[in-house]
């Protein structure tokens, strides 16, 4: 049994990128594995957040969990603010990191790109996220395409960590989809989608509801052709539309593009919207119940705590290696 950790940041309304690339996978490693999985609401605030949004974000993401699936009696369901070893660990991790490989993240530079002031916190995120990791001795971490560079570094620090203190963290593996590992923006297919873009149509909301979904994907850009043909390089768009549609339905690629041999777009896109719909409906439908009954308190106040448990061991065992003097 492999222990699994990872999370997602409540930074805005996850998207079907993150149902498609993080949570599924959440969802499928559960049964088998022993799992952790949070809500990063101390990464969400490495950008500005409104308090009353963050608050409702961070209940909203949890409930999604559930709502998609997740078993809180198999997997534990916590906020990262909740666990004060991801801050404190975090800090000892960003003393252990360099100025350039923090530079040479492409997060970073995509998130800073144009921008007059830079927070400090986008710039450290990768030692927090290091520390989130290592604090588990996950061996497993199931994340999108993006944050394969992120967890290239946590296994950098965890490495340096280990060869200056002694053996202390796990190095950890990345699981990183094979199909659907990067859905791309509604309107522009050279673009990830992402939760937190300025332009609501270039994402699905994974509680959007079924008349903004069929808008969004009747909008969705296309090309100027009108074969629906899997060509990432020529047909980023379309490709990536099938690409959603495989994964709402279980369907290859292949098999998607043999069932639209010789259809337009339009039949296609019109299909797709209700694929998406019906993929989504139960998870809403879930997902309403749950906020509803309140009953994500409990999971949540249960999953820190054994969260919680497990970080502590592992901060404690950290502090004591870099020579930190303990309370006797
Ligand atoms: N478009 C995507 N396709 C596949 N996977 C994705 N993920 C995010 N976007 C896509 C995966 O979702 C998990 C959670 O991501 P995160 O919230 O930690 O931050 P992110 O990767 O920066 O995701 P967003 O949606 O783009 O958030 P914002 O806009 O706040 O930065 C990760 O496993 C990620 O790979």
């Amino acid at each position: 049994q492999q222990r699994v950790l990872s999370g997602i940041q409540s930074s805005g309304k996850l998207t079907i990128g993150n149902y498609i690339g993080a949570m599924k996978n959440f969802v499928a490693l559960q049964h088998e594995h022993d799992c952790y999985f949070m809500i990063a609401d101390l990464h969400a605030v490495t950008v500005p957040q409104e308090p009353a949004a963050l608050r409702e974000q961070t209940e909203s993401v949890a409930a999604l969990y559930v709502a998609a699936g997740l078993d809180p009696a198999e997997a534990a369901i916590f906020i990262q603010s909740h666990v004060p070893a991801h801050a404190e660990l975090g800090w000892l991790l960003t003393t252990m990191s360099y100025m350039g490989e923090l530079e040479r993240m492409t997060q970073y530079k995509d998130k800073s790109e144009g921008k007059e002031a830079v927070g400090a916190g986008l710039f450290v995120y990768p030692a927090l996220m290091a520390a989130d990791i290592l604090l588990y001795n996950a061996t497993l971490v199931p994340v999108g395409d993006d944050q394969k560079q992120h967890l290239e570094l946590t296994r950098d620090l965890a490495g340096r960590f280990n060869y200056r203190y002694g053996d202390t963290f796990v190095v950890p593996e990345p699981f990183i989809p094979k199909q659907g590992a990067r859905i791309m923006s509604l309107e522009d297919g050279t673009k990830k989608m992402s939760k937190s873009s300025p332009s609501a149509g270039s994402y699905i909301s994974l509680l959007d509801n079924p008349d903004d979904i069929r808008k969004k994907i009747a909008r969705a850009k296309t090309d100027m052709g009108r074969e629906v043909v899997y060509d990432v390089q020529n047909k980023p768009e379309v490709s990536n539309l099938m690409t959603i549609y495989g994964q709402c339905t279980g369907k290859t690629v292949e098999q998607v593009q043999a069932a639209y041999d010789g259809q337009g777009y339009g039949a296609f896109k019109k299909d797709l919207a209700e694929v998406v719909v019906a993929a989504l409906e139960p998870m809403q439908r879930k997902y309403a119940d749950v906020r509803s009954s309140g009953e994500i308190h409990r999971i949540l106040r249960d999953g820190a705590e054994r969260a919680g448990a497990v970080a502590e061991q592992t901060l404690a065992k950290a502090k004591e290696a870099m020579g930190f003097l303990p309370i006797v």
